[in-house]
């Protein structure tokens, strides 16, 4: 092939995004709950040993395109669009009736906002450090965020303490700083309970994402289940305000299943918001979007999350490849994010209502009927052959993940 010249290669791309097919309309996209995060599509390329690749997007525009790929709510940061030194003043106001004006002409709702607590110099010994005024600063930012949220009508408010924790150890007393994080929580949930008075709307959800390293080198509360403990610990004033926003690839990070991080979170009731991403065991935070690394892992998470019904946003938490452009990313990347999480949830029904899986997981549930069930012999011949079956699940599994169930073969 001759070099493709530089102004032939969006038309290209379009071309072969289209030539890939399998695309939904926007108006099928937006019947499922998924919310796109301004940082997301907002994020440069940029990282530790990576200057940016792509230019700097308004929240206008994200919003705007968000609506035409067909994603019906719209997510933030404090930070993504207001200037930190502009928080709770005039530029604040005005920013959030742009935000207001920029949602209403396309449609979409803000489904939830987050606080930066990670990436100012203010939370270098994070939100909850030894200094009173910096956990008066946290305190502050986070009724802000508060504010911000029943303000652009949002229902969950997520919080990823991404810096607390450590470099060194020894410095700190971990008893102290968790103590004090929870006093920055209960500053946000007495704070929602005023402002959700005032509003005459219903309080947040406050949820809680835990990632098990990066930024910092020990993380105090690392996973979700460590999350789950704090919500539990007795240090809340208002446990039954706060849950979880778990992330796919925070849970593979540290080498756990997610999907048996989420099936802890449902027992507990606290999962109430999830980050939708991809990725890879005991790596960095790669932020892959859904389905690219594992789409059968993904498939489970679903079936999972569809059995119990579950029903929270499903939010775009992943970063656009540093190697694809400011086109590509509304062009290419969300979109079809968007489809795989589709396709995926759409092939999870098709797991529960298979009949070979149905009846398989029956007879793994009414097991073989062993004639002494206090005999350890008895009981494993009873169900010797039976077992056989969980390789058949898994089996079938694929086979709807690859369609082959529909009896595609490749022989030749
Ligand atoms: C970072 C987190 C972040 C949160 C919101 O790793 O995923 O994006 O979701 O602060
Ligand atoms: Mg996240
Ligand atoms: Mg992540």
């Amino acid at each position: 092939m001759k070099p493709v010249p530089e102004n032939r290669q969006q038309a290209l791309v379009d071309r072969l995004i289209e030539a890939c097919g399998g695309a939904y309309a926007p108006e099928t996209r937006r019947k499922y709950y998924i919310t796109g995060p301004q940082w997301a599509a907002a994020y440069e390329g940029q990282a530790l040993f990576h200057a940016p690749t792509r230019k700097p997007v308004s929240f206008e525009e994200v919003i705007r395109q968000y609506a035409k790929i067909g994603i019906g709510h719209w997510c933030t940061h404090d930070t993504d669009v207001i200037p930190t030194e502009q928080l709770d003043k005039d530029g604040q106001s005005q920013i959030l009736s742009r935000i207001k004006t920029a949602l209403r002409e396309n449609g979409l709702e803000c489904s939830m906002v987050t606080a930066e607590t990670f990436f100012n110099a203010v939370w270098a010994a994070s939100p909850a450090a030894e200094a009173p005024e910096v956990r008066e600063y946290a305190a502050w930012r986070l009724r802000n965020v508060v504010a911000i949220g029943h303000e652009l009508g949002a229902k969950f408010a997520v919080y990823w303490p991404g810096s607390l924790g450590y470099y060194t150890q020894g410095a700190i007393d971990e008893t102290d700083t968790l103590r004090w994080y929870a006093d920055g929580l209960n500053a946000a949930c007495e704070a929602d309970i005023e402002i959700a008075k005032q509003h005459g709307r219903p309080t947040l959800k406050h949820c809680l994402e835990a990632k098990p390293f990066e930024p910092q080198a020990e993380i105090l509360l690392p996973t979700s289940d460590a999350m789950l403990a704090f919500i539990g610990s007795g240090l809340l004033a208002h446990p039954e305000m706060v849950g979880l926003n778990p992330e796919y690839l925070h849970e593979l990070m540290w080498g756990g299943a997610p999907r048996a991080a989420l099936a802890r979170a449902l027992l507990a009731g606290k999962l109430w918001h999830f980050d939708i991403n991809d990725g890879y065991r005991l790596k960095h935070d790669v932020d892959i979007a859904i389905g690219l690394v594992n789409p059968l892992d993904w498939l489970n998470v679903l079936v999972l999350l569809r059995s119990h019904n579950y029903s929270g946003p499903f939010n775009l938490d992943f970063k656009p490849p540093r190697t694809t452009s400011n086109h590509g990313v509304f062009a290419v990347s969300f979109p079809t994010a968007v489809d795989r999480f589709i396709t995926l949830w759409e092939m999870a029904g098709d797991v529960i209502s298979d009949p070979i899986i149905k009846e398989a997981t029956d007879a793994l549930k009414a097991g073989g009927g062993a004639a002494d069930p206090h005999d350890a012999a008895s009981v494993t011949a009873a169900n010797r052959e039976l077992l056989t079956l969980h390789e058949l699940i898994g089996h079938r599994m694929v086979q709807i993940l690859i369609g082959a169930h529909r009896g595609r073969t490749y022989s030749a």
